[in-house]
């Protein structure tokens, strides 16, 4: 960063100073002791908080381990917000398809990494687009406690990152994502297209839509036949009865360069609301973009539904949207309420969320559409 740059940058931090005092709680004890101003409302809406009785919960197999990493924070009375960091941690740091810089390229060969997360106090920071680093989650969590901002995005959010002590980590694949990526090529015959405006493309395109150029689309299946996703969303309550929740993804594998998925967006792949419950999805980030997916889901459960109701209620919308193209498409939501409640609900068959609290630790199947 030049040090012009790099005055302005401080400059605006000081100047936002006071708003990050007061954005910034450290601990759930603290958090307990200061209301926020939403909070203090009194409304018939929110659901009173199971406290003593931490539990996390998070999308698919990898959650597991994510789950242990975030109870080393919860098991001993913990804070949420710092739980979710550490939690999807463990998945950034491990190789998988989907998942930090071992996970699947976009279609021009570069891993690119998105990710959000909220705390109890709406306070919320993403981070999209950003190459060649580690743990994009807990850059996500600088941009919220750091700056005055939400989201920072491709190389700005990279320059943050490296400003903040983050490794700029080689660019390069992994062995997997470049054997994937090698594959992928060879079906989809893949080369640079002109005029790109003037063509159809997206998920629409994957699942059919006349006019589409399939050629464009991120797969919904990846060359092994998998389905093309596999963010780790996870969500969490602490022993004081807080909210936080966290989102980490290198998005749909083969990707157009620069295509964002869902996970990123606030309302969308993530939100919390302390008065209600927090909620995380997964899946085709188009289709849960289009309905704001995670904050319908609170919304529902702020109407009175259950986390399994309420996430259904939101697969049913995007299937009413999507009517026969929702056969080729995977979402889900996974959510849980200050009760400490926890559901899911997914389009296609095949998903499950690792739960674990003071009692158990497991997998959990889910109820689908299809
Ligand atoms: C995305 N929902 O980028 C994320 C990641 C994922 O399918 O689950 N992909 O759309």
């Amino acid at each position: 960063m030049s040090t012009r740059r790099k005055f302005l940058y401080s400059s605006a931090l000081g100047s936002f100073g006071l708003l990050l005092a007061k954005k910034l709680v450290a601990s759930p004890a603290s958090a307990a002791a200061t209301a926020s101003p939403a909070a203090s409302v009194s409304s018939p809406a929110m659901i009173e908080a199971v406290t003593g009785h931490p539990v996390v919960i998070s999308t698919w197999d990898t959650g597991l381990a994510a789950n242990k990493g975030a109870w080393e924070v919860l098991g001993r009375n913990g804070a949420a917000l710092d739980a979710v960091e550490a939690g999807v941690k463990v998945t950034e740091s491990t190789l998988n398809c989907c998942v930090g810089l071992g996970a699947n390229p976009d279609r021009d060969g570069f891993v690119t990494l998105d990710a959000s997360i909220m705390d109890h106090q709406w306070n919320c920071g993403s981070v999209a687009f950003l190459e060649r680093i580690k743990h994009p989650i807990s850059v996500a969590r600088r941009v919220m406690e750091k700056t005055p901002h939400v989201m920072l995005v491709g190389s700005g959010a990279q320059e943050f990152a490296v400003a903040e002590g983050f490794p700029l980590e080689a660019p390069g694949l992994s062995d997997d994502a470049k054997k994937a990526y090698e594959q992928w090529l060879k079906k989809s015959e893949y080369k640079p297209v002109i005029n790109i405006e003037n063509t159809k493309s997206g998920p629409s395109a994957a699942a059919g839509e006349a006019g589409a150029n399939t050629a464009l689309a991120a797969p919904a299946h990846l060359p092994n036949g998998e389905w093309n996703h596999d963010t780790i969303g996870m969500v969490a309550m602490d022993a004081s009865g807080n909210l936080s929740g966290s989102c980490t993804t290198s998005g749909m594998g083969f990707k157009m360069r620069g295509r964002l998925g869902d996970s990123p967006i606030i309302g969308a792949g993530l939100f919390v609301d302390n008065e209600v419950g927090a909620v995380t999805a997964t899946g085709q980030g188009e289709d849960v973009i289009r309905i704001c997916g995670s904050h319908s889901v609170v919304e529902y459960m702020r109407q009175g539904m259950s986390p399994e109701q309420a996430c259904k209620a939101a697969v049913e919308r995007i299937i009413r949207i999507k009517k026969e193209k929702a056969k080729d498409i995977q979402v889900a939501f996974i959510a849980l309420n200050k009760k400490g409640e926890t559901g899911a609900y997914a389009i296609q068959k095949g998903f499950s969320y690792a739960l674990k609290n003071n009692m158990e630790e497991k997998m959990v199947e889910v109820k689908s559409y299809f």
